[in-house]
């Protein structure tokens, strides 16, 4: 069993957003303002629908917490829906393109198409960010930061600085969630043209991780590898069609001499977290072999257009069987920068699962001394 276990539940009209988790370390300090600042960014965003001029996500948390910390036992977090009306929520019967309604309705003999979209809406991931915020908690208690950010929007592509520190103070100060202020002017063209055609934008995500040590994951069996894990992880967030690491897509198209990373040492670096085992380029993107190998952990994701159209695409009634535009109901325009915050807090989640698994997750001092009594056995190797 996965040592880290998150779980949602809710609808998206019902009264709540539910996650459940389990196996954190005991003893880990839980700022809450820090989760509810992901849920704040999780609403934000330019292009975002009327829902979350309504909705003012915050958490509650009902168990595993004391005194500010961790206790052994299950987390339980929920966000209240101040949109709450899931028995008064009309029915659904024309399936929009892209959504999961048609293959719902087919899976679960299911007509109303309402009572699919309520669980595939994207109003479940407030409860994987609320997790992820307490996975974020856990890795910074070993020093490693995850940072995502949107590097496109529609055809508009930002440029990302080298500086981890000015990415993440370009991201925070940025409307798009980007690091490249040049970029804002074009990505709210972009956004304000698709909404006046009614039309929806994706775009791209990248997402950092810094200071991992090296060897989580594995690559002994397959449901070890830790890139598989992580893709999963990022493919599951709803409207996310791809996802790369490094290179990516573009390794395929050049030689294996322009792609692998060749391996250095620096013994001034033995304390770092590479351990002195430094690389000239990062084209793994911080996996090889299904684990980290102490570089940072560079992920790409791409997401789709929203599928709920203003103006509508060609659809049928399922009553009827006959031609009907597809339903629409208030929607985002463009939710790339919600998406972002969505994909750092699962890729956060993978990754506090893994540290679990091998470094032991029954308490974080546990944890802390296991993590160094490996480090001292890997320097001296
Ligand atoms: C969503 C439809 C919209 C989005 C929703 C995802 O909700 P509503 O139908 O209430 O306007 O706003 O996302 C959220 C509510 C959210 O908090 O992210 C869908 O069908 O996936």
């Amino acid at each position: 069993m996965a040592p880290l276990i998150v779980r949602t539940a809710g609808e998206s009209h019902g009264p709540a957003i539910i996650a459940f988790v389990e196996g954190l370390p005991a003893g880990l300090p839980v700022d809450r303002a820090r989760i509810d600042a992901d849920m704040v960014r999780r609403q934000g965003g330019y292009g975002r629908g009327g829902r979350q001029q309504i909705e003012q996500d915050h958490v509650e948390i009902l168990s595993g917490l004391r005194h500010g910390r961790t206790i052994p036992g299950p987390v339980v977090l929920v966000i209240r829906n101040r949109d709450s009306r899931l028995e008064e929520a009309e029915e659904v019967s024309r399936p929009r393109p892209g959504h999961a309604d048609l293959a719902g309705a087919l899976k679960y003999l299911e007509p109303d198409m309402r009572n699919i979209l309520e669980r595939a809406s994207a109003r479940e991931t407030a409860g994987r960010v609320a997790a992820g915020a307490l996975a974020k908690a856990l890795l910074a208690e070993f020093g490693v930061e995850v940072l995502a950010y949107v590097t496109r929007i529609g055809a508009v592509t930002a440029e990302v600085p080298a500086d981890l520190a000015e990415r993440r103070r370009r991201r925070d100060a940025s409307e798009f969630y980007s690091p490249d202020p040049k970029a804002d002017a074009a990505m709210m063209a972009a956004i304000d043209a698709a909404k006046d055609a009614g039309d929806t934008l994706g775009g791209v995500i990248e997402c950092v991780a810094t200071s991992l040590p090296p060897g989580l994951g594995g690559h002994v069996q397959w449901t070890e590898k830790l890139d598989g894990r992580l893709a999963r992880a990022v493919m599951s967030i709803q409207a996310i069609k791809g996802v790369e690491f490094g290179l990516g897509f573009a390794a395929a198209a050049r030689p294996g001499s322009q792609v692998h990373d060749p391996i250095l040492y620096d013994p001034k670096a033995r304390d770092a977290s590479t351990l002195g085992f430094v690389r000239s380029t990062n084209n793994a993107g911080g996996l090889e072999g299904g684990m980290t190998n102490g570089q940072p952990l560079v992920l790409r994701a791409a997401m789709k257009p929203i599928s709920t159209l203003k103006k509508p695409l060609a659809s049928i009634n399922l009553k009827t069987r006959q031609a009907e535009d597809a339903v629409y109901e208030r929607s985002d325009v463009c939710a790339v920068t919600a998406a972002s915050v969505i994909v750092e807090a699962v890729v956060a989640t993978e990754l506090a699962g893994a540290m679990i698994e091998k470094f032991g997750g029954d308490s974080l001092r546990q944890m802390k001394a296991a993590l160094e009594a490996w480090r001292r056995a890997a320097q001296d190797l």
